[in-house]
């Protein structure tokens, strides 16, 4: 019973603050409460004081903070608690004492993480095992200590800031692009962030990385796992796509011709990553005896590259989960850029937009709109490639209906914002639902 009465902070009333509460209170911990938007709660009272009673706190009150991922380490009142020496964790530390078990799959990187995590689990469970996703992809991963089957977890580099000891018995790295970087500082403070999953792991545990990732190849040198590596290109490695299939150290694993779906580049990249904490597992053989028809029932996570409808001929996708550049590059190049109208835009996260801009010029999209708080800084991107078919608009709506007037039968409509989403929603979900209501109504309008 290591949390009984054990006094614990925990900071954040959201989908991971609940969690630790409920979970923490059925172990007997004492736990108080902070929130920036409520304030402060004390143990068993159900009433928020203000936010600066938790500053008259000290070393005396409090064993330990238990911190919500999107608390960022220099926040106040973090900064408050560590200066007195108080440990900080999160969900997945306290899961991982918690399970005690070595059998954790945890996937990691800038982009594809929901996919590849929900592959692992989809393939594990064609093979018969008992698996289920957790963490990031929205399901508290305090879930996962009572579960008997394999737990398959999604990472982020904010969690990962609060799980010091953690240790996935497989873990899988797939690329590391530009994001988050107002937290992290610079891409070195967002690699090793991300890299603190693999530098508990020893010689019995496995990390997977993209060869075709400059940061994965980075990585593999710091870890002292057995190294799979896995390439969407066809560059040597143990995991291989050539000419449409897939080979497992030049042995034919998978025939992909004619799946249109994996083919995509950045799905391609994600089964690879997926196949490699399987054969890492050791089921290369029951993978081949299996086939890629596994994959034929596979449903992909909602906000990404989601057709919403087709309405007089203009198609519309919900890609709001890319709240980054390069999903948001990966996402317009599976297009002809003359068919495509894009929604562009939201708060602010120290990104340059300047490679987007050249993409959008070089494969001539037709046209953009600018919508949230990075519409200037947007804007200045396509103004320095001389990109000139865009305009600023006040809300998604006007964006979706301005593209609508601009569009002709055969075009697509994409919202892929290459931004978070916080400045106009509660999160890209919220985003991605307001577009889907949006489009709602125009098909309406229509018919
Ligand atoms: N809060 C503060 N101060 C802060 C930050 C948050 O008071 O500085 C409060 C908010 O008022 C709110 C609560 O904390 O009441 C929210 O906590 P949170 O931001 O940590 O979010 P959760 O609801 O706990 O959701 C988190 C993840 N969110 C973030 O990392 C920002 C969810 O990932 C995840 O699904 C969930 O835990 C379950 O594990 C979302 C996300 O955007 C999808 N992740 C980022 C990404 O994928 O790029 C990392």
């Amino acid at each position: 019973m290591y949390w009984q009465n054990k006094r614990i902070l925990v900071l954040g009333y959201g989908i991971t603050g609940k969690s630790m509460i409920s979970y923490l209170r059925r172990k007997r911990a004492i736990v108080y409460i902070y929130d920036d938007k409520l304030g402060f709660s004390y143990p068993d009272s159900s009433i928020w004081e203000n936010k600066d009673a938790v500053f008259q706190l000290t070393e005396a009150d409090i064993d330990m903070l238990a911190v919500s991922p999107g608390f960022a380490p220099t926040h106040p009142v973090v900064s408050h608690f560590v200066n007195k020496s108080i440990p900080t964790i999160g969900d997945i530390e306290i899961a991982y004492i918690d399970r005690g078990k070595n059998d954790w799959i945890a996937i990691t990187g800038t982009n594809g993480k929901t996919t590849t995590t929900m592959l692992i689990d989809h393939l594990l469970r064609k093979l018969g095992e008992n698996s289920q996703t957790f963490g990031n992809i929205g399901v508290p991963v305090l879930d996962a200590v009572e579960f008997e089957g394999i737990p398959v977890v999604e990472v982020s580099s904010f969690q990962l800031e609060y799980a010091p000891t953690f240790k996935p018995h497989i873990g899988v790295f797939l690329n590391l692009t530009p994001d988050h970087l107002n937290r992290h500082g610079d891409m070195q403070g967002y690699f090793l962030a991300k890299m603190r999953m693999f530098l508990n792991q020893n010689s019995d545990d496995f990390a997977i990385f993209n060869g075709d990732d400059e940061w994965a190849n980075k990585g593999k040198t710091m870890v002292s796992s057995s190294v799979v590596m896995f390439s969407p290109s066809g560059k040597d490695a143990d995991i291989v796509a050539r000419e449409q299939k897939i080979y497992v150290r030049d042995n034919l694993l998978w025939d992909l011709t004619g799946n249109t779906r994996f083919l995509y580049p950045p799905y391609l990249e994600d089964l690879l990553g997926a196949l490699g904490a399987l054969i890492a597992l050791g089921y290369e053989d029951k993978l081949r005896e299996i086939t890629s028809d596994v994959l034929d029932d596979f449903v992909f996570a909602r906000h990404r590259m989601e057709e919403v409808a087709t309405i007089g001929g203009v198609i519309f996708i919900n890609d709001s989960k890319a709240t980054n550049v390069a999903s948001t590059i990966a996402a317009i190049k599976g297009f002809e850029g003359s068919k495509l109208l894009l929604i562009l835009g939201g708060s602010r996260k120290d990104t340059s937009y300047d490679k987007l801009a050249e993409e959008i010029k070089r494969l001539g999209v037709k046209y953009v709109a600018l919508i949230g708080d990075t519409s200037p800084d947007i804007k200045n991107s396509l103004d320095k490639v001389g990109y000139k078919h865009y305009e600023h608009v006040a809300t998604l709506e006007d964006a979706v209906r301005l593209l609508w007037s601009k569009s002709q039968p055969g075009d697509i409509i994409l919202l892929s914002p290459a931004c978070a989403s916080f400045d106009m929603f509660n999160n890209y979900k919220h985003r991605g639902d307001t577009f889907v209501e949006i489009v709602n109504r125009l098909a309406k309008e229509y018919d």
